[in-house]
């Protein structure tokens, strides 16, 4: 009798629970690519980037050729929509790629402020073989009343190109928020480099928007090393953040670790979560106690 109850009670859940979720969820407005293939929404990011304190959308169509150039180029571009009560479909900004000059998929990352004017800010990474060899950008955009359409800060890095030179295969950036507490966020950048193989991490640091090196090794390259803001989990006004990394071809090799933000990061608190490595004497830990 009690399997019986239990049962047409899930079953009375499940329907009452498709029901909300139909009846709570309006669409309002529907986004749709140029044709088939256009790549539309391939990345997403929701940030103030005009600074009206209402969240604005910006969505990224992978593809995006010309009439003459179909089938021969592909570039992509990416669409800011300022939100409010006229929110629509209709683009406030677009930012442009070029032919063989993209955006990467799935890398515009919303940050924060990261130069400390209240306005939010964006990462992308941005691929070109325009030019030969090519390379890989971070490209930073400030927010502002009038956002500009180019990047704000760039950092190139050489594109790998096919055994001729040392050089990254795949770039991601990462939101970190405000890890050192300056007043301006900062951002985690994780490369994958081939010739030889290679695995880094940095902190770009907001505010004076230099580079440092938080993670390297050219001997554990079977792992995927990553950086990613956790938020303020001890309350101490300073964001938090993990490193980890996880070795494909050996399953006892791995490690997260938390670290605490803190004003200078070489002596900020850390905590082991996982801890299976065995090449911790490769790894540059940014924290003594980490390893
Ligand atoms: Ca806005
Ligand atoms: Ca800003
Ligand atoms: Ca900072
Ligand atoms: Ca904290």
């Amino acid at each position: 009798m009690n399997r019986l109850f239990y049962t047409v009670c899930c079953i009375f859940s499940l329907i009452n629970i498709n029901m909300l979720a139909t009846n709570h969820l309006d669409i309002m407005h529907i986004l749709q690519g140029e044709y088939v293939s256009s790549g539309m929404a391939f990345s997403l990011a929701s940030l103030d980037f005009n600074g009206d304190s209402i969240k604005d959308l910006i969505v990224q169509q992978l593809n995006n050729p010309r009439p003459e150039h179909q089938g021969i180029y592909e570039y992509d571009r990416l669409m800011v929509m300022y939100g409010g009560n006229n929110f629509d479909t209709s683009p406030e900004l677009t930012i442009f790629g070029d032919p063989h000059d993209g955006f990467s998929p799935r890398s515009i990352i919303s940050t924060g402020d990261v130069n400390g004017d209240g306005y939010d800010d964006f990462v992308s990474e941005r691929v070109t073989w325009a030019v030969t060899p090519g390379y890989r950008r971070i490209c930073v955009f400030f927010g502002g009343e009038n956002p500009a359409t180019t990047p704000s800060l760039q950092y190139d890095y050489p594109a790998y190109y096919y055994g001729a030179r040392p050089g990254v295969e795949s770039i991601i950036p990462r939101a970190l928020g405000d890890i050192n507490g300056d007043g301006c966020n900062d951002i985690g950048i994780i490369s994958d480099w081939s010739g030889p193989e290679r695995k880094l991490i940095q902190i770009l640091w907001g505010g004076v928007f230099t580079l440092q090196t938080v993670y390297d090794t050219y001997y554990d390259v079977r792992s995927y090393p990553a950086i990613n803001g956790v938020g303020d989990i001890d309350n101490d006004g300073y964001s938090d953040f993990v490193i980890g990394h996880s070795n494909y071809n050996d399953p006892s090799n791995n490690s997260v670790t938390l670290y605490y933000g803190c004003p200078n990061i070489t002596q900020c608190d850390s905590l082991n979560l996982v801890e299976y490595s065995t090449y911790e004497r490769y790894m540059k830990p940014i924290a003594g106690g980490g390893y």
